[in-house]
């Protein structure tokens, strides 16, 4: 079934300009920006521009130029603040979808999370 994006939701209103927003990252198809509520020292929504819902909307509606961008917007994201793995510390990407996934702001986002030992999510 087709998703229906609802263009008040608050991810909307900060792409419009009309709420602010603590800049991470932008491009022309991409925003990172801080997370209001942080979970870790470093909690980033990474968030591309086009109304998509879910990722899996994105990944199936969105262009390759907006694909692209994204990942590279969220290894930028990673890499300025320190946290990939490959330094040795690491990180979490996480994207809720829907009801059963307890998505809040229904505009496709990633937290990208780190800066402590994140704990075990999945047993
Ligand atoms: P979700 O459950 O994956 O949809 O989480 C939404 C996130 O958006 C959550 O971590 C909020 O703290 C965050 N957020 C925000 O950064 N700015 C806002 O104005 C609102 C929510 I509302």
């Amino acid at each position: 079934m087709a998703y229906a994006y609802d263009d008040q939701n608050i991810f909307a209103k900060i792409l419009r300009g009309e709420i602010p927003n603590k800049t991470v990252v932008e491009t022309d198809h991409t925003l990172a920006f801080e997370d209001i509520r942080p979970q870790a020292p470093v909690h980033v929504l990474v968030i591309p521009k086009g109304a998509y819902v879910t990722y899996d909307d994105f990944a199936a509606r969105a262009s390759e130029a907006e694909i692209v961008d994204f990942h590279r917007v969220l290894a930028k994201v990673v890499a300025e603040a320190g946290i990939d793995a490959a330094s040795g510390a690491g990180c979490r990407f996480i994207s809720n979808a829907g009801e059963h996934g307890v998505q809040e702001v229904p505009h496709f986002h990633m937290h990208v999370l780190g800066g402590r030992p994140l704990g075990r999510m999945l047993d």
